[in-house]
């Protein structure tokens, strides 16, 4: 945690705009910051600015939000440092690197993939069920079988740092299958969304024309049981977008999203007149409130964007951050709030 943090506060001091007296505003600084082409994308997380900057190179050419953010988490999905997700994700609790994905337009076509192995970029596969099939989700052997049948090449995403971790954690786990079962190892190792633990891209943008789109993509929960599938490519928890009011898109211990619907509650929240930062606020705290004692250990992050443009972001824990990209800056990085 610490060295996320460093990170960030090295990051920030090189963002003067959004830095006032060494304090961050983040809604604040995001609100009134939006650019002169009205097109904004943000993400979660430190590597989010590589990836918000890749769906730039989208959003400013006029293009649209939906291709903006297929671009944009194809960064982490294809970067071999990063071990949360695509290729190179830590894999479950027996050797497989399983990842989920999914994708969501303004007008709700979406898409999405679960458990899928052997494919680098989810998100495709996620983006061609929603275009080329009557379906919302395929998953497990079905999904890798119409990746394949569309054209995916088959790889080895197990990358030997990652196969070495998995071995290391293999020494020690005692795993007992319960419900809190990653909640207990991650507390041993540290919180999700620190340093070496899982972390998930979800991204959403606005493109010049002012459509929203959202994607949502990971390898999931370290050493998790075989099978189990998180809240990113469930279309309401991990993401939602719906073009009338924004989108919203999650991180940290997917169970606790699905549970309580995160994203779409998120949208609805900012439907009935929240700012997405108190959208986002308020998600974390229904979680907190049901679950008060696992709360103190687990962390979950919202990030929102309206139809106009403006952020939000609200975490259980500290250590959540943020990117954001739009005309002014391409490199923006802020700590979401947290209740702890
Ligand atoms: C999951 N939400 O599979 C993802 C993991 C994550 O920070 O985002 N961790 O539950």
């Amino acid at each position: 945690m610490a060295d996320r943090r460093d990170f960030l506060k090295a990051s920030l001091l090189g963002a003067s705009a959004v830095v006032l007296a060494g304090k961050v505003d983040a809604s604040t600084a995001v609100a009134t910051g939006k650019g002169a082409t009205g097109a904004r994308v943000i993400s979660t997380w430190d590597f989010g600015v590589a990836a918000n900057q890749a769906a730039w190179s989208v959003l400013a050419q006029g293009g649209h939000a939906l291709d903006a953010v297929e671009t944009g988490v194809m960064v982490p999905e294809a970067d071999l440092k990063n071990h949360s997700v695509g290729h190179a994700g830590y894999p479950d609790r027996d050797g497989h690197v399983s990842l989920d994905a999914s994708i969501m337009d303004a007008d709700g076509s979406c898409g999405a993939v679960a458990a899928l192995e052997h494919i680098a970029h989810p998100i495709q596969v996620a983006r061609r069920v929603m275009e080329r099939t009557p379906h919302v989700l395929l998953a497990g052997d079905g999904a890798l079988q119409f990746a394949l049948e569309q054209g995916f090449k088959k790889e080895e995403l197990l990358t030997p740092e990652s196969e070495a971790a998995w071995k290391e954690w293999l020494k020690t786990a005692h795993y007992q299958p319960s419900a809190d079962s990653e909640v207990r190892d991650y507390g041993k190792t540290g919180m999700p969304g620190g340093k070496g633990n899982h972390d998930t891209i979800g991204m959403l943008a606005i493109d010049a024309n002012g459509r929203l789109a959202g994607a949502c993509t990971t390898s999931g929960m370290a050493w998790k049981l075989r099978g189990r599938v998180g809240d990113s490519p469930i279309i309401g928890a991990g993401l939602y977008v719906d073009g009338e009011v924004g989108a919203a898109t999650s991180t940290g211990v997917g169970e606790e999203v699905i549970r309580n619907a995160g994203s779409f509650l998120v949208v609805e929240l900012m439907r009935h007149g929240r700012t997405p930062q108190e959208a986002c606020h308020e998600a974390v705290m229904r979680i907190v409130k049901k679950r008060p004692d696992a709360s103190k250990d687990l962390q979950v992050g919202f990030l929102a964007m309206n139809r106009d443009g403006e952020v939000g972001a609200f975490a259980i824990q500290p250590g959540f951050s943020y990117a954001v990209c739009d005309a002014k800056r391409q490199d923006g990085l802020l700590p979401a709030k947290s209740v702890f």
